[in-house]
């Protein structure tokens, strides 16, 4: 049990996910195909009759929209600065989104969560990545996902695929997006049992296969 009295997601001491994931992160840089990936899994679930909440951070209540579009669009935001408000946007989310899904049964599919802050603001940015997840960590009153699905992306695949506009944090150059994904990769390495690591250059298809029997689907 979680101290909020959800039935799954795991708790701080990283349980690797022996029974089928209810709270699933999707992370990976910018352009990975995580919101891809993440409608692949919803259509599986709700096939399979599971009720799924599908969301995301910045942005997965009213005020996280007000909050992301500061982050994101916004001016200059100093990196404290910034990483308290990634941190106050996933407090309000967990405690009014994500635990009410979890505590009714439901299945979480989430688009970036606490390993996102580490990654960006922790090495990206480089403030301390261990204080920055305890930022998180209190922020959520350590709730960790049962699974972390990690789409690993090169920073030249994630530039090709994201488009003409680039919001604040895609703006950063190649050398920042290397450190997200070196810590990315240094999390999942740290805690496998929690992560499945998947190349995100692979066909879609075949990257929603693999998820699949990860969940048990
Ligand atoms: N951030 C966020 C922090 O710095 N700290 C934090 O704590 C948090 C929570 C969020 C930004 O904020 C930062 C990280 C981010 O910079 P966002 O708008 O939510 O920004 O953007 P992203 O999460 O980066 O999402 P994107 O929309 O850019 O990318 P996705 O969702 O990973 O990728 P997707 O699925 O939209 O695919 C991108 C393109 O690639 C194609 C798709 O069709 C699409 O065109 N594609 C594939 N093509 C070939 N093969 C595949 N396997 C493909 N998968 C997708």
């Amino acid at each position: 049990m979680t101290r909020s009295g959800c039935s799954r997601g795991a708790e701080l001491s990283g349980a690797s996910h022996r029974l089928a994931p209810v709270f699933i992160a999707f992370e990976g840089g910018d352009g990975a195909g995580k919101t891809t990936q993440i409608q692949l899994l919803r259509d599986r679930l709700v096939a399979a009759g599971r009720e799924v909440v599908l969301t995301r951070e910045p942005g997965g209540t009213p005020l996280g929209q007000q909050i992301r579009e500061v982050l994101l669009h916004g001016d200059h935001v100093a990196p404290r600065a910034e990483a308290l408000l990634f941190a106050a946007d996933r407090a309000h989310h967990v405690a009014t989104v994500v635990r009410p899904a979890l505590e009714r049964g439901a299945t979480v599919l989430q688009d970036r969560y606490m390993d996102s802050s580490i990654a960006y603001q922790g090495a990206g940015r480089e403030l301390d990545p261990a204080e920055i997840k305890g930022l998180s960590l209190w922020a959520t009153e350590e709730l960790l996902p049962d699974l972390t699905v990690l789409l690993d992306v090169t920073p030249e695949l994630g530039r090709a695929r994201r488009g003409e506009v680039h919001d604040r944090l895609e703006q950063e150059a190649d050398d920042f997006h290397a450190r997200v994904r070196e810590h990315y990769l240094a999390l999942a390495a740290d805690d496998p049992g929690r992560y499945l690591v998947v190349d995100a250059g692979l066909p879609a298809q075949e990257i929603a296969a693999r998820v699949a029997k990860e969940v048990q689907l």
